[in-house]
């Protein structure tokens, strides 16, 4: 806090200087054109007038330029879509910092390419099919008292439907489950406010436990789930007998969110195709996107967790496919689940800072509707008569319903900040819009009411604000994540880049700022976090020399200086090397074809960003070995010849020469 209003103290002032020789500049306008005209680039107005920046652009830069050296205030973990990772860009400066490999392969990490971390990858393998790559949507950071505590990072695939936990001591991925019961996720993943639980809602509905089953059946053999996995801070890992799902109707449920403070303990989704549309326009019938929008509601997904947890604990879930899993007519009866209607086609559920209400926006409405938590227990504690097909009690929505805010078209996903504003996607009309909550603890003085749209290029989807997910949000930073740019960078040939666009939001009423434009290749970032920088406490090298980051420990089978050597038990081979600058011990690998070879490497530098790489051709296998780290690989000698394996890290003046040969005889 305090660092962050020095820095902002600071900002402002340079910001006042630079308004005040603006002015100046305008007064004394022939001067700066003349020397604009003479070519005198020494000088930043001139540089300012040749490049055609206004004011505006330059209090932009001043608040986003970062000098060498000068730390991000903040760090954002974006998805990256369909590449099935996660980023870490750094804000306000919006520099890429890492890739974090989750799902796919990576080379640069050395993720998938022989290091015992394809032990992870594989753990994501479903019934023995590798899977690898994922659609990554919704990163989660770990919670204390509804508080980003920047020690875990979770993400789910929606694909085939798995999560994955990141330990950001060291940014990587340490376990990837899959819930065996379904087969795909979209509202998930967020935590509980004390990461009890990482919940992983589903999207599409299916038959459980990725059975056949007819679509005429829809409605009697399909089903939705939601999945809650119980964390484990201790080990860092789910735990998976811990962990449970429940059956739901099969409607999509789409986006979801935690309570926190007052509703603690519940679970918000928001669904569509309440109307189970189940396609097939080549039989005739309506394609899904006319079936699925056909009615005029859908519905509010409201479940107590708490309750759910007490229903599995004494026995009432059944095992699918060897997952626990709460069947919907226990549900019912046990009353975990609620339903309340949701204008037609609804897109996300956010739950505001003080837990109070729960925002939901619709892709066909101009609103964003605001159920309150409390009208909801006052509604759950009348009684309800009505019931969805299923038997599920359905809440009138005139009973929970705080209001509606007119914002535009197209709402999706709503952002806090401290300032008591909430902030929407208008997907269609490409803009954010920044409202008042008019309710004590906001800003009542303002009422429910569109403050302004920001226009952003171009379609934006999710928003990502400062801590914007915790219970006191930061405020300053919105990002709007936008799918598509069009025409806002030099053009890289029919696939584009999307645009996460900066926006500052520190001043009140309709004073916000777009600050910086940022492509990103490499796939679509659906949603992102935003942590305080000071939060994160990542480890500059690996604890101690030997260090396994797959066990977090130190590996038994770590290699010491003067240890090294080749070994050899009938066809097994074990290779035992340590790597520090600039050489690898041993250089030379003499081996027979047909050999199972076991190799370790140690690294034994403790100089931070001494990395070294790993590369042995033709056998696939590409490492990196951070400072301290240990990495166990094996393969099988199937090729004779020889083989130059060397450090891919450029480490030091003498790197080309950290380098060795494996000789492989042939039989
Ligand atoms: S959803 S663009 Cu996959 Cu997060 Cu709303
Ligand atoms: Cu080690 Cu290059």
């Amino acid at each position: 806090m305090m660092f962050s209003r020095r820095l902002s103290s600071k900002i402002f002032l340079v910001a006042v200087v630079l308004v005040v020789v603006s002015a100046l500049t305008l007064v004394l306008a022939p001067k700066a054109i003349t020397s604009a005209q003479s070519g005198d680039t020494s000088d930043w107005q001139t540089i300012a007038e040749q490049r055609g920046l206004t004011e505006a652009d330059l209090r932009a830069a001043v608040m986003t330029y970062t000098p060498s050296g000068m730390m991000d205030e903040y760090v954002m973990f974006a998805s990256s879509g369909q590449a099935g990772q996660v980023l870490a860009i750094g804000l306000p400066s919006m520099r890429l910092l890492r890739l974090i490999s989750v799902f796919t392969p990576e080379s640069w990490q050395g993720y998938g390419y022989g290091a015992d971390n394809n032990s992870v990858l594989k753990q994501g393998y479903i019934d023995g099919q590798p899977i690898l790559w994922g659609d990554t949507h919704h990163p989660a950071l770990s919670e204390t008292a509804g508080d980003y505590d920047g020690q875990w990072l979770f993400i789910g695939d929606k694909s085939s439907g798995r999560v994955a936990v990141i330990d950001l001591r060291d940014f990587e991925t340490k376990q990837i489950v899959h819930n065996p019961a379904f087969l795909n996720d979209h509202g998930g993943t967020f935590v509980t406010p004390n990461t009890e639980y990482i919940v992983e809602g589903g999207q599409y509905g299916l038959p459980m436990g990725g059975e056949y089953a007819p679509i005429s059946d829809y409605q009697t053999s399909y089903s939705g789930m939601i999945t809650f996995w119980k964390f484990n801070r201790d080990t860092g890992r789910i735990d998976m007998d811990q962990s449970f799902a429940m059956q739901l109707p099969p409607y999509w449920q789409d986006l979801c969110d935690s309570g926190k403070s007052v509703s603690e303990g519940w679970i918000f989704c928001n669904s569509f195709n309440a109307e189970m549309a189940t396609g097939g326009i080549e039989e005739g019938n309506p394609p899904f996107e006319a079936g699925v929008s056909k009615g005029a509601v859908d519905y509010l997904h409201i479940i107590n967790i708490k309750a759910a947890e007490a229903v599995f604990k004494a026995g009432g879930a059944v095992d699918v496919n060897g997952f626990m899993v709460i069947p919907l007519a226990t549900s019912i009866q046990n009353n975990l689940l609620y339903l309340a209607p949701e204008p037609r086609s609804p897109h996300g559920a956010d739950v505001a800072p003080h837990g109070d209400f729960i925002m939901v926006g619709g892709k066909l409405d101009p609103h964003v509707s605001v159920y309150s938590f409390q009208k909801i227990q006052d509604a759950i504690a009348a009684g309800t008569s009505e019931t969805d097909t299923f038997g599920v009690p359905v809440l009138a929505l005139e009973s929970v319903l705080e209001t509606q805010v007119e914002l535009g078209l197209g709402p999706l996903h709503t952002v806090f900040d401290d300032q008591g504003y909430a902030y929407t996607s208008l997907f269609l009309d490409s803009a954010v819009a920044r409202w008042s909550i008019g309710a004590e603890g906001y800003r009542p003085q303002d009422g429910w009411k569109l403050i302004n749209k920001t226009p952003v290029q171009y379609n934006v989807g999710h928003l990502a604000a400062a801590e914007g997910d915790t219970a006191s949000p930061d405020g300053r930073f919105l990002v709007a994540l936008n799918k598509w740019s069009v025409d806002r960078f030099l053009s890289t040939g029919p696939l584009l880049p999307q645009n996460l666009q900066l926006i500052d939001i520190s001043r009140p009423g309709d004073q916000t700022q777009i600050l910086y434009d940022m492509p990103i290749t490499g796939a679509e970032p659906h949603y992102a976090q935003i942590i305080k920088a000071d939060k994160l406490h990542a480890w500059d090298v690996y604890p101690e020399v030997g260090w396994n980051p797959t066990t977090q420990s130190v590996d038994p089978n770590a290699v010491t200086q003067g240890t090294e050597g080749v070994t050899r038990d009938g066809n097994n081979v074990i290779v035992r090397m340590t790597v520090v600058r600039s050489h690898m011990t041993p250089e030379h690998v003499e081996i027979q074809k047909g050999d199972h070879v076991t190799w370790t490497i140690t690294s034994v530098e403790r100089a931070r960003d001494a990395t070294h790489g790993f590369a042995l051709p033709f056998y696939n296998i590409n490492l990196s070995i951070e400072p301290g780290e240990s990495i166990n690989f094996e393969f099988d000698a199937t090729r004779s010849g020889v083989f130059s394996f060397y450090c891919t890290e450029f480490c030091s003046a003498l790197h080309l020469e950290m380098m060795g040969y494996l000789m492989i005889k042939p039989d």
